[in-house]
């Protein structure tokens, strides 16, 4: 289990699964990790992800390079495989089994869970969660069934209801609009694309800022 702090480890927050990468997702992993990603979160989901045998032993290699940088490991969603993968945390969307549940079944790991809208926010127990990725912060096309992007109106509305909560914004975020999330409040950016499909890995982790 990690020992660094969640607000540390939600500066830049790289999530991906097969479907995201234009190349093999272990180099991709890799190359963040060299670059300064502070978490990664896998995400085997969607048109083109694998499943099974195969979604398992990507996620071994991909939890190898997590230890061997000593970065904090969340699945997404699949919480038979938090063991499996020792992950340090899973994160969960609103559709995903109930935070009180993952939480009763894993007391120790972390718990990320997405707020898009108020009415979520009104139907979460956030005492029970770590941090709340917060969005789509922008326009994505990484999500098939993502919400309406919500702007950095939505970090800047829920920093000022939960002035402590970790957030981390999530959506379309790029080196080029990462400031105007971080000004808005959140603690980190979260992004699948903007490293997965980079032509310069290190240019694109660097500049999340
Ligand atoms: N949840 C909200 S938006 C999103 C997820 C998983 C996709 C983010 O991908 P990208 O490529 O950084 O827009
Ligand atoms: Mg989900």
């Amino acid at each position: 289990m990690t020992s660094i702090p969640i607000r540390q480890m939600l500066r830049k927050y790289f999530i991906m699964g097969s479907q995201d990468c234009i190349s093999d997702p272990v180099e991709i992993l890799e190359a963040a990790a060299k670059a300064g990603i502070t978490a990664f979160q896998f995400r085997e989901k969607g048109q083109g992800s694998l499943s099974g045998e195969a979604k398992l032993e990507l996620g071994k290699q991909l939890r190898e390079i997590c230890f061997h940088y000593d970065i904090p490991f969340f699945i997404n969603d699949d919480i038979k495989l938090a063991e499996p993968l020792q992950a340090d945390g899973i994160h969960i969307g609103q559709d995903d089994t109930p935070a009180a549940a993952v939480r009763r079944q894993f007391p120790d790991k972390l718990i990320g869970l997405s707020l898009s809208n108020p009415d979520e926010v009104d139907q979460s127990p956030l005492s029970l969660i770590d941090y709340a990725g917060a969005g789509p912060v922008f326009a994505t096309g990484s999500k098939a069934d993502a919400k309406t992007a919500v702007g950095t109106e939505w970090i800047t509305s829920l920093r000022k209801q939960f002035p402590d909560l970790p957030i981390v914004g999530i959506g379309g975020i790029t080196p080029a609009n990462a400031a105007s999330v971080l000004e808005a409040g959140a603690g980190g950016v979260a992004f699948i694309s903007a490293v997965s499909r980079a032509i310069n890995i290190r240019q694109a982790v660097q500049s999340m800022e």
